[in-house]
Order: C-alpha cells, then sequence, then structure tokens
C-alpha cells in the first residue's frame, strides 16, 4: 500500500476499504513486557475493611488528632505532627487546620528574624510546609548556616537530619535562587556520602536513601503512605494514635480502591480490545494505579473508573500510531476521530473500527452522565481533546515516516499533547468540579501555565524513560534525538540536558505556587499528581524492564495487601 502523506483522504479511503486485511503491509512490532494480573485474581479482590465499626473508630481518632494538633506546645512539635500526618498519607484528613496553622506561623516568623535560635532541621522543615502552602519564606532564611565567604559551615555536615531536609526544602525553590541550588548541591553530596557508610537498616538512613531516590516534593502521598507507615511504626517515639488511623484509614481506602478497580477491569474485559487488538498495552490495573496517584481520596471514585479508561484508551490509540497503523490508516483514523462521526467509521479497518467504536461509546457514556448530572453538553468539550492528541500522533508518525527530525522546540510544541497528559486534563475537570462554571472552563480550555508545564515534564520524564526503546522499534525522533540534533550533543549530554530541563520546569511550577490561585485547586492538584505519579513509579530511566518489577510491588502495597 503506497504511503503518500498527500493523498485526498477519500483516495485513502476507498484503497483501505477495498483491502481491509491486507497482508502484505509490514507492520512494526513493540515488546512490550508482560504484566499478567489476571482477570480473575483482580475479581476476587476483598477487603474487611469497610463500613462499621471501622468508620467509626476512623472518625473518633481523627477528633483525637485534631486535639493533638491544638495542643502541641512547640510551633516545632506542631510542624512535625503536619510532616508525619503528610508521609503517613493523612494530611487530606487536616486541611484546615494545617492551613491555619501555617498561617499563622508565616505572619508570626519574619525574614529578618536572624535572631532565631531555630536549628537547621526546625528552619528547614518550616521553610518546606511553608512554601508548599504557598508562603513564600525567602531562601535567605538558610543565610545563618554559612560561613562570611558563603559557604555552609562544616559542623552542619554532621547535622544528618537537618541535611535531609534542608535538601527536601531545596525542591520549593523558584527559577533564580542561587542559595538553594547550592544547599542542594551541598547537602545531595554529603548525604551520597553518608549513605555509603551508613547502616542501611536505621530509621535514618532509610529516609536519606528514600529521599535521594526521589524528594517528598515529587513524590504521590498515597504511594508514600504504605511505605512509611511501616517505618514509622519501627520508631521509638511513634503515636499510637497517628500509627492506628493511619493504617486503617489505608485499609480502608484500599477496600474502596479495591471495589473500584473490579469496575475498571470488567469494562476493559468487555471491550474484547486486548484479544482483537494484540499489539497493545493491555494495562488497564496499571491505568486504574496511575488514577489513584492522580487523585487517591475515597470520595473521588468516578474520576478514577473514567480515568482508567481514558488512560487504557490512549495507550492503545498511541500502540496504533507508533507500531501498528501504516501511515494512511492513522490519516483516516485521525479523520474519523476529529469529525466524531460514526458515519464515517466503515471507510476504516477492522481493527480501528473496533478502537473508534469503544473510544466513542466509552467517551459518549461520560458525557451522558454528565449531562444527567450537570445539564450541560460536553461533547464538544472531550471530542475536543481526542481530536487533539490524534492530530499530535499523526504529526509524529508523519515525523516518523519522512526520516524529520524536529527541533527540540518544534518538538515540544506537539510532544507536551502527545504525552496524552491534555486529554486526562481536559476530561479531567468534569469529574473533580460540581458545579462547572463556564469562565473557568474557558480559562482551562487556553492551558494556563502549571497547565502546560505539568504536560512538558512528563513529556520529558517519559522521552528519558523510553525513548531508547522507542529508537531501537523505529518511532519518531524524542527529545533526546532533538537537542542532540540540535546541538551536536552526545547522547550523555542530551540526557542531562533533558533532566535538567525538568527541573527547571519544575521551578517554574513552584513560582505559580505563591502567585497564581488556580494552584491549590483540585484541578490543578490532579495535574501534579499525574507528574508525580510518572516521576515516582513507571517512568524508570533504566526502562520499563526495571520500571514494571518496581512498579509491580508498589501496586501490590497499594491495591492489593492491608497493612496489618
Ligand atoms: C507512554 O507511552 C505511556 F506509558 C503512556 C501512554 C501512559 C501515560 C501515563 C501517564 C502519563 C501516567 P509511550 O512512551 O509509548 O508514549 P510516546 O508518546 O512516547 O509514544
Ligand atoms: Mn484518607
Ligand atoms: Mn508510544
Ligand atoms: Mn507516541
Ligand atoms: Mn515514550
Amino acid at each position: 500500500m503506497s504511503t503518500n502523506i498527500n493523498s485526498s483522504p477519500r483516495q485513502v479511503r476507498f484503497a483501505v476499504a477495498c483491502k481491509p486485511n491486507d497482508d502484505s503491509i509490514v507492520r512494526r512490532a513493540a515488546t512490550y513486557p508482560k504484566h499478567n494480573w489476571d482477570y480473575d485474581s483482580v475479581q476476587s479482590l476483598t477487603s474487611k475493611y469497610v463500613g462499621e465499626p471501622y468508620l467509626g473508630r476512623a472518625n473518633k481518632l481523627k477528633a483525637e488528632v485534631k486535639v493533638m494538633l491544638e495542643k502541641a506546645l512547640e510551633p516545632i512539635n506542631q510542624l512535625e505532627l503536619l510532616d508525619t500526618l503528610q508521609r503517613l498519607g493523612l494530611a487530606h484528613h487536616f486541611v484546615d487546620e494545617a492551613k491555619n496553622i501555617l498561617k499563622s506561623m508565616f505572619h508570626d516568623t519574619h525574614i529578618e528574624d536572624t535572631e532565631t535560635k531555630a536549628d537547621l532541621y526546625a528552619t528547614a522543615l518550616e521553610f518546606r510546609l511553608l512554601r508548599q502552602h504557598g508562603h513564600l519564606v525567602p531562601q535567605e532564611v538558610f543565610n545563618r548556616f554559612k560561613d562570611e565567604r558563603g559557604n555552609f559551615r562544616a559542623n552542619v555536615c554532621s547535622d544528618i537530619k537537618g541535611m535531609l531536609h534542608l535538601y527536601e526544602a531545596s525542591y520549593y525553590s523558584v527559577e533564580g535562587e542561587s542559595i538553594l541550588d547550592d544547599a542542594r548541591n551541598f547537602t545531595s553530596k554529603h548525604l551520597e556520602n553518608y549513605v555509603k557508610q551508613c547502616d542501611s537498616n536505621e530509621y535514618l538512613s532509610m529516609l536519606v536513601i528514600h529521599t535521594l531516590e526521589t524528594p517528598l516534593a515529587w513524590r504521590v502521598l498515597r504511594f508514600e503512605a504504605s511505605w512509611f507507615i511501616k517505618l514509622y511504626e519501627s520508631q521509638q517515639n511513634m503515636e499510637p494514635i497517628l500509627l492506628e488511623l493511619a493504617k486503617l484509614d489505608f485499609n480502608m481506602t484500599q477496600a474502596t480502591h479495591q471495589e473500584e478497580l473490579k469496575h475498571s477491569s470488567s469494562w476493559w474485559k468487555k471491550t474484547g480490545l486486548a484479544e482483537k487488538l494484540d499489539f497493545v498495552r493491555a494495562w488497564s490495573m496499571e491505568s486504574f494505579f496511575w488514577s489513584v496517584g492522580f487523585k487517591s481520596e475515597p470520595e473521588f471514585g468516578y474520576f478514577r473508573r473514567m480515568m482508567t479508561k481514558v488512560i487504557q484508551l490512549t495507550t492503545v490509540l498511541d500502540d496504533i500510531y507508533d507500531v501498528y497503523g501504516t501511515l494512511n490508516e492513522l490519516e483516516l483514523l485521525t479523520d474519523v476521530i476529529v469529525r466524531w462521526d460514526i458515519n464515517a467509521m466503515d471507510q476504516l479497518p477492522h481493527y480501528m473500527k473496533l478502537y473508534f467504536l469503544t473510544l466513542y461509546n466509552s467517551v459518549n457514556e461520560m458525557a451522558y452522565d454528565f449531562l444527567k448530572d450537570q445539564g450541560f453538553n460536553i461533547i464538544p468539550y472531550l471530542k475536543k481533546a481526542w481530536a487533539a492528541v490524534s492530530k499530535s500522533f499523526l504529526l509524529e508518525a508523519k515525523w516518523y515516516h519522512a526520516g524529520y527530525t524536529p527541533t527540540l522546540e518544534e518538538y515540544l510544541e506537539n510532544g507536551w499533547i502527545s504525552i496524552t497528559v491534555p486529554t486526562m486534563l481536559r476530561h479531567a475537570y468534569f469529574w473533580v468540579t460540581n458545579p462547572i462554571k463556564m469562565e473557568k472552563l474557558q480559562y482551562l480550555e487556553e492551558f494556563p501555565n502549571v497547565i502546560r508545564w505539568s504536560c512538558i515534564i512528563v513529556r520529558l520524564l517519559d522521552d528519558l524513560a523510553t525513548s531508547s526503546d522507542e529508537q531501537k522499534r523505529g518511532d519518531a525522533p524524542k527529545s533526546i534525538q532533538c537537542y542532540m540534533h540540535d546541538t551536536g550533543a552526545s547522547e550523555e549530554e542530551a540526557y542531562d540536558h533533558i533532566r535538567n530541563v525538568v527541573f527547571e520546569t519544575w521551578k517554574k511550577i513552584n513560582g505559580d505556587r505563591f502567585s497564581n490561585p488556580i494552584f491549590f485547586e483540585t484541578h490543578t492538584e490532579v495535574s501534579l499528581n499525574i507528574v508525580r505519579t510518572s516521576q515516582s513509579t513507571f517512568l524508570h530511566e533504566e526502562g520499563y524492564e526495571v520500571a514494571i518489577p518496581k512498579a509491580k510491588d508498589l501496586m501490590r502495597s497499594i491495591l492489593v495487601d492491608p497493612i496489618n
């Protein structure tokens, strides 16, 4: 079959319609590792942590924790409590309390207050929590720990706990903050040395190792909880009330997730796409797991069930464009998706018909739910999301077939869409907002910076993790290759450059925290959690072979095993 990109859609359509099962077509193949979560074991998941008396007990414990927060004697005790609640996965139950405590702390402590006696640990912890909640504490609070020449003092190095918290704090930097850049370089060097000679079974060493792997600012708190609860339990001065609440809350939430997962896995099985399109990544359990990373609280079950469909359907679509489809077929599919027209479907090859009708039915059903609940037709918005992602996929396919390497800038203009995050976020708005607001919808349609930056980071992380496999299999050049082509840099330099762009883009996001009111809205939180889900789970630079076994363990701990 010819792959002339200039043929008119009508001619192409005719050619394909006449030869729906042309065996002479040479197709690429991808060897994605299999995941093997079998349907029956997913369906048989059960948990006892449902309903009373667990609910009653959890509410009682929550009330006790509120009293603890009020009664904490010193600011440092309050800060530690807030930090622990976060890591135990409980922060979302105490949002108002945290807000009030930190607000009054920000008014009390002062910037010019160089007389403060707070040590590095307390200063860094306060700095991190205040910044996280949108209070712009100046980086200069760390000048006290430097000597006249501007270097961190030698005695600081022996304070591992302080160093650890300074390192975590440095991930809240905005562009141009050199004190925090220095702090990160300085602490990471020392902490890495410390790790080489420490006892890796001790509480503090375990925290350091964990943090160097991924800082807290880049972690999904729900995923952090399963790890931290066990560590917390081993600590001498742990608070039994917190431990009990953390376990209970974790297990109750897991029970809710399990029921949703069963729905998602039934939906996927019913589509039949895994058997009919055997070249695709059938990752419905992973898709569900990612949706947990995006928003994990029990009351967002509808969000997760629908988001799973969106993720699984974009993944299949991506495989059609990157692996299986011929350019002619892809032009046809793009045309049908853009038109969102069931009548145009007959012109597609059989496998694309199966895909398109699944997509069409699934998305229209979501729109129907919304019409029923909020009386507003969102099909125009949803179909636009699918049109945009298909067009971005098609452009990459054209680049591949033409052997064309875009500039990094040209690549990213398209790549932030082809990573599929904008499609997810366009749907997400309707599932986390009730009632929706037209002005906000209009505003989000333009993709405000903080959202666009999130998409760019996920694209770059994906390229760092997957582009070497993609280039071997045959795929359009990704950011690494574009940068090498632009600048003549080596592969290693290109990886470094892209990692650095990720870092700088996070700084831009951090900057918005202090100036943009949308920062603390649920939709933006989802957007940042998409970045964190990518960062702390499936995108490993060593590729899927490393990422998948690791993710599998994490998935078990979040979705399958309760904490005893
Ligand atoms: C990326 O696939 C990937 F793993 C997908 C589609 C899932 C997205 C999930 C999240 C953002 C949480 P691949 O590397 O094939 O994508 P590209 O765009 O490089 O083809
Ligand atoms: Mn909870
Ligand atoms: Mn792909
Ligand atoms: Mn792709
Ligand atoms: Mn990729």
